[in-house]
């Protein structure tokens, strides 16, 4: 690829969107009920077991192809796991594929040796062997567990599942997970393996799918009790593809970002506009009236396309079904360290991204060795952070612990990113030069083209901390850099 030849990444996504839409419309999918479900053997010493494997699942339907998937126990995505906050979480990998893998555990404030980054903080466990994991989560919230090697196949194929860390007081309401994914499938329905791995593709948005599934079914269908409020864990497991969704006829109430509470509010114009890796959590108040049927919407450009739906019980309407909508939720208890933040003695670092399509990357560093634009497409090498193209020999700060520090990104692309930063969370802190406080806290944040974003954190964690564009392809292409807290 030279630059001349680099093309619109709108095309690229106009002809996925049509691929999408002609999969999704085909009308070969059998909506079900859905509940995800996971049996997660424990064994005598107290480990539950996850073992990476191939499964065939069917997103067609029973009578539609098979799909081989790589699972953890047999199901993507894998079992949800549940664990209490401050509980010792103790889990074994057990890898049955045949490739190397390992299991990150994302946004939980973790020990550093038990973050799962292959090459990083561990070696990948190869085939036939196994890691134990055993970690505490501080946090309560919704989170969610992935490989961290080759991910831009691994992921891909399907291994990831929620994570759900407990608030210690057990809540009564219902709760519906949604987890989004795209796949991208062949003509016969299988995992279209020539694209894995395409520069094209790591070069523009990602490597986009071609249909949508919420818990690794087409259009599940979610029973409500008119009057109930329900809690709704949503995460966006893709790749690459930014998600938005909707709810007709529903006004829920946006109770957590990335797993930590914020003050409970109506929801905001971009709260349902999920970067891959990012999680909402809502409460949702059914206030139809039995046998109501209502859509939940994938917003794409001006259409809406519904990839799910809520279906209230049938039965007499008891009055219920006017439950108090103005009645905010009460806020969950916040356990980040606030206190200890001291954005303004903060370390600042900066981060230009460069690269991809219709940018203006020349020239990046790889290896200590300057290489230009087409040796870089050769190695697969098509983005950088401050001219670095993705090398892991330093890191792109090391920080005492207990320092504040801000990262001043610059987006210089012609692409949004979606930045991860591993074992802790960080706040917004400033958006194209306006700084501000809004509460929040994140492990994955949207930088838009052209935008200045500043992110801030307390470096109280110590060890070698990933922070890599979400977009998976991205990263494997060089967006990805770390942190040294010593
Ligand atoms: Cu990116």
């Amino acid at each position: 690829m030279t630059k001349s030849t680099r093309d619109d990444p709108e095309n690229r996504i106009q002809l996925n969107r049509r691929h999408f839409l002609a999969v999704a419309g085909a009308g070969l999918f059998t909506p079900t009920l859905t509940a995800i479900a996971g049996s997660v053997e424990k064994n005598n010493d107290g480990f539950f077991i996850l073992r990476a494997q191939k499964f065939d699942t069917k997103f067609f339907g029973d009578k539609g192809p098979a799909t081989q998937v790589w699972s953890y126990n047999q199901t993507s995505p894998g079992p949800v796991i549940k664990v209490k906050q401050g509980e010792k979480v103790k889990i074994r990998l057990i890898n049955e594929l045949d490739q190397p893998t390992t299991i990150h555990w994302h946004g939980i404030r973790i020990d550093n040796k038990m973050d799962g980054v292959a090459g990083l903080t561990q070696e990948a466990v190869k085939p036939g062997e196994s890691f134990d994991y055993e970690f505490i989560a501080p946090d309560a919230g919704t989170y969610w567990y992935h490989t961290h090697n080759r991910s831009w196949e691994q992921l891909a194929r399907g291994l990831y599942g929620m994570l759900i860390v407990e608030e210690p007081e057990a809540s009564p309401t219902r709760e519906i997970n949604l987890i989004l994914d795209d796949w991208r499938l062949d003509e016969s329905g299988r995992i279209d393996e020539k694209s894995l791995g395409e520069v094209h593709d790591w070069a523009h948005a990602g490597r986009l799918g071609n249909i949508l599934t919420i818990n690794g079914t087409q259009k599940p269908r979610f029973k409500l009790i008119p009057g109930e409020r329900v809690r709704l864990r949503i995460v966006n497991v893709a790749n690459s593809r930014i998600m938005e969704i909707k709810f007709a006829d529903h006004d829920p109430w946006i109770i957590a970002k990335d797993g930590h509470p914020i003050t409970p509010r109506k929801l905001n114009k971009d709260d349902l506009l999920l970067g891959p890796a990012q999680r909402v959590d809502l409460l949702l108040d059914a206030t139809q009236k039995p046998g109501t049927k209502s859509p939940i919407q994938f917003v794409d450009q001006e259409q809406k396309i519904e990839i799910a739906s809520f279906e209230y019980a049938q039965g007499p309407d008891n009055g219920s079904s006017q439950p108090p909508a103005s009645t905010p939720p009460k806020s969950l208890p916040i356990t980040m360290p606030h206190d200890k933040f001291a954005p303004l003695d903060a370390k600042a670092v900066p981060l230009v991204m460069i690269g991809g399509a219709m940018g203006s990357m020349e020239k990046a560093m790889i290896g200590g060795k300057m290489l230009d634009w087409r040796q870089l497409v050769k190695a697969k090498r098509v983005w950088a952070f401050n001219g670095i193209a993705g090398d892991l020999d330093k890191p792109l700060i090391r920080v005492k612990r207990g320092q504040t520090v801000r990262i001043d990104i610059i987006n210089d692309t012609s692409f949004a990113h979606a930045m991860h930063l591993h074992g802790t969370h960080f706040k917004v802190v400033a958006r194209n030069n306006m700084s501000f406080n809004n509460g929040e806290w994140r492990d994955t944040e949207l930088v838009f083209p052209d935008e200045k974003v500043s992110f801030a954190f307390l470096a109280d964690n110590p060890g070698k901390w990933l922070f890599h564009c979400h977009m998976i392809e991205h990263q494997a292409g060089g967006m990805v850099t770390w942190i040294d807290v010593v």
